[in-house]
């Protein structure tokens, strides 16, 4: 099998020396910091910094490939944070460069530090309804806070990231350019995408409020507490810019209502869950009523969105070679597609339900 580098795999190179050299940039006392490479992400590089076994920093390398307007995305996170405040959401903040800035550009790219909460933890999939009921709660919390910040103040730091026209486009295009064997090896895929694509087409024409969302909000993106398994924010905001509840929302549900993981190749363990799907929903309702009916419409249905949307990207990324996410095995974008186009169609099975259980919980009851 040929393993492929990750996709600009130097940056899990660096020596401490140079990690240190890095910190050095930031307003933190100066010591000699320990570095572990947190693995989890696909698109940055990401350290956690400790000194005597104690975490007390994040550092991140921003990718660049990725993320084309850094000073619109640090200006973006920079907004959500004067907003997130609120005592039961924990947040996470910046620490300033020893010039002022709120991230630090070198020969490798641009880094940021930020803070470690203690005692915290991510979970990459739950079994847990509490998990599911406290993720709910946190990004209904999350959303409320935003609720009034100014929208023109954010940029779009990946223009058109959750367009499904513009994935389609590139679906198209790696289609005509990938190498016969792996459309051959993916037809059965291919074909689901053709098909979900069309169904989907309705989604674009219902008018929606435009909110500020996080726009990643599976599960490992949420933070808890160890002791108490409180949800305690959302991290990993280089999404954050404007777009749909439903977006937000079907994300969270392709990682807590599924207990397998995005690239689960055993498709008999991938299941949506309804007691999970269903804590989760609560957890939402526990803010008070916050959405308008039209967005409750569609939250069934961006519960396939996506999944769907992400497993294209997958098979995108499958087909023009790897060229996107950091891939560990050559074939991990397809697992992932096919893991993900599964789920989209177990989601799908379940539209009628989730509709009376959205509409249940999250309507506003009027006497
Ligand atoms: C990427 O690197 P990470 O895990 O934060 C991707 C998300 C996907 C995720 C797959 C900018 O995020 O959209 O949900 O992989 N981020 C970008 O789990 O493409
Ligand atoms: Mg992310």
């Amino acid at each position: 099998m040929i393993i492929l580098l990750p996709y600009g795999n130097k940056m899990n190179n660096y020596s401490h020396k140079e990690l240190n050299t890095v910190l050095g940039r930031f307003t933190v006392s100066q010591k000699k910091y320990d570095f572990k490479t947190l693995t989890d992400g696909f698109i940055n590089d990401t350290f956690l910094v400790s000194k005597n076994a104690n975490p007390q920093y994040v550092l991140q390398r921003v990718n660049h490939n990725v993320f084309k307007n850094i000073d619109g995305l640090m200006g973006n996170i920079n907004n959500a944070l004067e907003e997130l405040n609120d005592p039961t959401y924990s947040k996470i903040t910046l620490i300033k460069t020893n010039t002022g800035n709120t991230y630090s550009e070198d020969d490798h790219g641009y880094w940021r530090l930020m803070t470690f909460i203690n005692h915290s933890t991510a979970y990459n999939t739950t079994t847990e309804p509490h998990i599911a009921f406290e993720a709910g709660k946190i990004i209904g919390k999350f959303h409320l806070l935003l609720e009034n910040t100014n929208l023109d103040d954010y940029v779009d730091t990946i223009p058109r990231f959750h367009d499904l026209n513009l994935r389609k486009e590139q679906f198209e295009e790696a289609l005509t350019t990938a190498d016969s064997k792996k459309i051959e090896i993916s037809k059965e895929a291919i074909v689901f995408a053709k098909k979900i694509l069309v169904k989907l087409e309705d989604l674009n024409a219902i008018k929606l409020p435009v909110r500020v969302c996080h726009n990643d909000t599976k599960l490992n993106n949420i933070l808890f507490s160890k002791n108490t398994n409180t949800a305690l924010c959302l991290i990993d905001l280089d999404t954050l810019m404007k777009g749909y509840f439903y977006y937000d929302f079907g994300d969270a549900v392709r990682t807590i209502a599924n207990t397998a993981p995005e690239d689960e190749q055993d498709h008999s363990k991938i299941v949506f869950d309804k007691t999970l799907f269903e804590a989760f929903v609560n957890g939402l309702a526990a803010n008070g009523p916050f959405l308008n009916p039209k967005e409750i419409e569609t939250l069934p249905l961006g519960a396939i969105f996506m999944p769907f949307i992400h497993g294209l990207r997958a098979l995108t990324d499958y087909l023009n070679n790897n060229i996107y996410y950091k891939v560990s095995y050559e074939n991990q974008n397809l697992d992932r597609c096919l893991s993900l186009f599964d789920f989209t169609q177990k989601a799908l099975n379940e539209q009628d339900y989730m509709r009376v259980i959205v509409s249940e919980k999250l309507m506003v009851k009027r006497n």
